[in-house]
């Protein structure tokens, strides 16, 4: 319905809505663009200097404009108060469930995304500025607290089970950033001192996304929606959307390869 507005793939549960409510929009404002440009054309002609040779100073007589002044300020306040505030009330006000959730910490710094996941225990680990290493551990994750035994962290990879909604918490490390992912219509600012929390539900994988677009290479992206210095252009990160198999397998693989690390931290 809303294929005319050349919208990047639709592929989460809230997007449809939001699509609408911006072909609405569009199209209320291509009338306000026809009507007015059409007025101006009419004012040129009928207040031509041949047929006006000297100004008039009574102005217009008539209410026509008032009354279409009015009916614009009514389908403004239609769309603003019929559409975009309940859209807007479905996605603050009532955030999913945390345990039916995805559970996913990302902390944008220039220029990556971090994603630090809970682990089975649903508990994110402390972490500490002080612990911060660029290279090893650019969350702060502090691994001696049980909390963090478990959890995996990657830069710019966020994997998501389809049809599960996925509650994100955003923050930053350095300065204003905006997660946007396309496909899921979603875009939020991400603050450094704050966290803010976003949430969807993807419901295509990227598999069936790539037969829906006949591209084998594509892929979901988080790109930063916010010029956030030099490196803003090369700050993307990787979205795979997959069966909840495919994601537990992809989950217990980190875990494993966490055993590991997490002994040897132990005993360096
Ligand atoms: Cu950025």
């Amino acid at each position: 319905m809303t294929s005319w507005l050349g919208l990047p793939q639709l592929a989460s549960q809230h997007g449809a809505q939001l699509d609408r409510a911006l072909g609405v929009v569009h199209v209320l404002m291509a009338l306000l663009f026809v009507g007015w440009s059409a007025f101006f054309l009419y004012v040129l002609v009928r207040f031509r200097r041949g047929r006006n040779p000297v100004a008039d100073h009574n102005g217009v007589t008539s209410h026509t404009s008032t009354w279409l002044e009015a009916a614009v300020a009514v389908a403004e306040a239609v769309l603003l108060v019929g559409l975009s505030m309940p859209l807007w009330a479905d996605r603050v006000d009532h955030l999913p469930p945390p345990a039916e959730s995805t559970r996913v910490r990302i902390v944008a710094q220039q220029f990556a995304w971090n994603i630090h996941y809970p682990g089975p225990d649903g508990l994110f680990g402390r972490t500490d500025p002080k612990l911060i290493d660029e290279q090893s551990n650019p969350l702060g994750l502090d691994r001696s607290d049980p909390a963090a035994k478990d959890d995996v962290t990657t830069i710019n990879q966020l994997h998501l089970p389809v049809d599960r909604p996925a509650l994100i918490q955003l923050t930053s490390k350095d300065v204003i950033h905006s997660f946007a992912l396309q496909e899921m219509r979603i875009k939020q600012d991400v603050i450094p001192g704050t966290t803010i929390q976003v949430w969807f539900v993807p419901k295509v994988t990227t598999d069936d996304m790539r037969r829906r677009t006949g591209n084998p290479d594509f892929g979901y992206e988080i790109s930063c929606a916010q010029l956030c210095g030099l490196g803003h252009y090369r700050m993307r990160g990787y979205v795979t959307v997959e069966s909840a198999e495919d994601f537990k397998k992809w989950m217990d693989e980190q875990e494993a390869q966490l055993g590991g690390s997490a002994e040897e931290s132990i005993w360096r």
